[in-house]
């Protein structure tokens, strides 16, 4: 829709363009020859399940520099210059600096820094006596957005990207007794970022999620991928990965409840195949069943809680574990709604999704970027299918070869970050990309691909905006849902659109019309509790206006083929800088079903009414 369109554009349009230098994309291995993989074992990226290793926690209090002007480049913070002479003089320091919390945005934190887009460097100092014979790594499980990594004065690497985690080994780096890690955070808007410059959601920047150091043996177990194969309700297929000098070794896979145990042995790349059968009680929404499994690799073992589980589309229905299923889902955005904060907890997790199941969710649309793992992990136990996805939102610099390998990049660690989370069973690629943009469909045509071959055992979609209504009669038409297992469409008839005859007389013509349909966004604003104004006007915020855009579009679910699912735009009202009306919204987008408060609007009752009987 036009309007919001133009929204998002004059907001980013205020925002600095900004340049920078994109990490080298690793190449994919591919490990075919002893012919056990269908898909390729990626090269190293962070490791995976951090819980089952043997951590420090870097969380906590740390020091920051917040600097609006990118001075501290030219000053080398890094290298944290002390007066030396009795005429020096430094105008940063650390030393008696602000202190903010770990994980967490330092918007929230500190009210100068509110609405601020730009560079804060952190410092945290440890120490740490590492044997010999380990390794030690500093894993963060996401900097928004753009981090650049400095152990005592020395640069150990960057990262692009908010949403994602990534390491650096520092074995070789870290010295006895204090060390001093500092990183430079820059939230600032890129126009070949990933979001780019426009997005209807708070830019949150900071250490926002947890930061370890993960000390392993010389040899450790770096990856492995133990999921259901492609159609199968029984068979594993997967692989262990490990790293190290002495990379053939022999790995026990161990399912205790199932009395299961298997021995293999990596070859000379570290790569051991693994498939094997069982009789796995499958995970699903009403019986989410977690098995332990562990590996052993000599010198290393790591335990996951692993679920088995088949998803698929049939024909134009999809299919859990063979029987066919509705999406009952909902959006959440990662936010702490109460707090108006980054979410990067568990209890952050739970308070969300405690409120998707209050509804009667089966599924959850993490919007519009990869969530924090406990999201994915108690979502997992709750029952709660997942959604996933990529912030390849709206606006986009498809012609630009660094996005393409920046795509690349997140969608790979994304993709392996969650490879043996069950509960992941879709994987969605871009919301709201624009078909007239060139080299698009191009790119995110081969983004599919390489989806495919990283994951075979998640179905993919793609969300877009090409569609037209007009009387009464809804058009789909965009020709990247090709690629896509599910054609996903955010409509928001009875908001941004008026309704042009009754909802339940609604024709479709979706382009692809043998594939499922997924209504992914559907909805409009009210400000919880307000009674002034006309009850029947979209201009008064009222929640009756919004309720009856529900009562309306349920009605008109039942004349859309192939309806998959549906999910509400959105659990609770959120920030964003673009909803900037002065009584309604004051910085919020108020198409929550709840309130940040978590007060329910009378909408919520007509959908949780809505999945009762569905
Ligand atoms: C959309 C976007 C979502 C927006 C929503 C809205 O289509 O996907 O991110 O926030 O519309 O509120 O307009």
């Amino acid at each position: 829709m036009k309007k919001r369109i133009l929204l998002a554009f004059l907001f980013s349009a205020a925002i600095q363009f900004h340049c920078l230098h994109a990490r080298e994309l690793p190449q994919l291995k591919k490990v075919g020859s002893m012919g056990f993989l269908a898909s390729a074992v990626p090269g190293q990226t962070a490791m995976i399940n951090i819980q089952a290793r043997k951590t420090t926690s870097l969380n906590g209090e740390w020091n920051v520099i917040p600097d609006p002007t990118g001075i501290g480049e030219w000053r080398q913070i890094w290298q944290e210059k002390k007066p030396l002479l009795k005429t020096d003089f430094v105008e940063y320091s650390f030393e008696g600096s602000t202190r903010l919390k770990v994980p967490g945005d330092f918007n929230s934190q500190m009210c100068e820094l509110t609405y601020f887009e730009g560079v804060v460097w952190y410092k945290k100092e440890f120490s740490y006596s590492l044997d010999k014979n380990k390794r030690l790594f500093v894993h963060f499980g996401a900097v928004n957005y753009l981090a650049d990594i400095y152990l005592n004065g020395e640069k150990i690497g960057s990262h692009e990207g908010g949403f994602t985690p990534f390491q650096f080994e520092i074995t070789q780096k870290i010295k006895p007794g204090q060390n001093s890690l500092i990183v430079k955070v820059d939230n600032k808007r890129l126009k070949n970022g990933l979001p780019g410059l426009g997005y209807d959601w708070f830019n949150y920047g900071g250490i926002t999620r947890d930061v370890n150091l993960i000390e392993t043996g010389n040899t450790y177990i770096e990856d492995y991928s133990i999921q259901l194969r492609k159609g199968s309700q029984k068979e594993v297929s997967g692989w262990v990965k490990l790293n190290g000098a002495d990379k053939q070794k022999r790995i026990k896979i161990k399912i205790p409840e199932l009395k299961f145990e298997r021995l293999v042995r990596s070859d000379s790349n570290g790569v051991a195949g693994l498939q094997f059968s069982s009789s796995f009680k499958l995970w699903s929404p009403d019986y989410p069943k977690l098995y332990k499994v562990i590996i052993e690799a000599e010198t290393d073992t790591v335990e996951d809680e692993i679920g088995f589980r088949n998803i698929a589309v049939k024909g134009n229905k999809v299919v859990l574990n063979g029987k066919e299923i509705f999406f009952k889902g909902v959006n959440i955005h990662e936010e702490n709604p109460g707090k108006g904060a980054r979410a990067f907890s568990k209890e952050d997790a739970i308070l969300l999704l405690s409120q998707a199941k209050a509804l009667g969710c089966n599924l959850v649309r993490l919007a519009h970027y990869p969530h924090n793992e406990y999201m994915i992990g108690e979502a997992e136990k709750m029952g709660l299918m997942v959604w996933s996805e990529l912030p390849v939102y709206q606006h986009i610099e498809f012609s630009d070869t660094a996005v393409l390998s920046k795509m690349d990049l997140m969608l790979k660690e994304m993709v392996s970050r969650d490879r043996n989370r069950c509960s992941v069973v879709i994987c969605s690629l871009s919301n709201e990309t624009y078909d007239g943009t060139p080299n698009r469909t191009n790119a995110l045509a081969r983004l599919t691909k390489v989806c495919r071959a990283l994951d075979s055992a998640r179905l993919i979609t793609h969300v877009t905006n090409s569609q037209s209504y007009s009387n009464n009669s809804f058009t789909v038409w965009d020709s990247l849902y090709k690629y896509a297992d599910i054609i996903s469409v955010n409509e928001y008839i009875g908001w941004y659109i008026p309704w042009q005859d009754k909802p339940e007389d609604v024709t479709w013509n979706v382009a692809f019309p043998d594939k499922p349909v997924f209504i992914s966004e559907f909805g409009g604003e009210a400000l919880f509790g307000n009674v002034i104004g006309p009850a029947d006007e979209a201009a008064s915020w009222r929640e009756e206006y919004q309720q009856q855009i529900y009562a309306d579009q349920l009605k008109m679910f039942n004349t859309i083929p192939n309806l998959c699912g549906v999910a509400p735009w959105l659990l609770f009202d959120y920030r964003s800088l673009g909803r900037m009306h002065p009584v309604y919204q004051k910085g919020y987008n108020r198409k929550g079903l709840l309130s940040e408060n978590g007060e329910r609007k009378m909408a919520w009752y007509i959908m949780e009414q809505y999945y009762k009987i569905k």
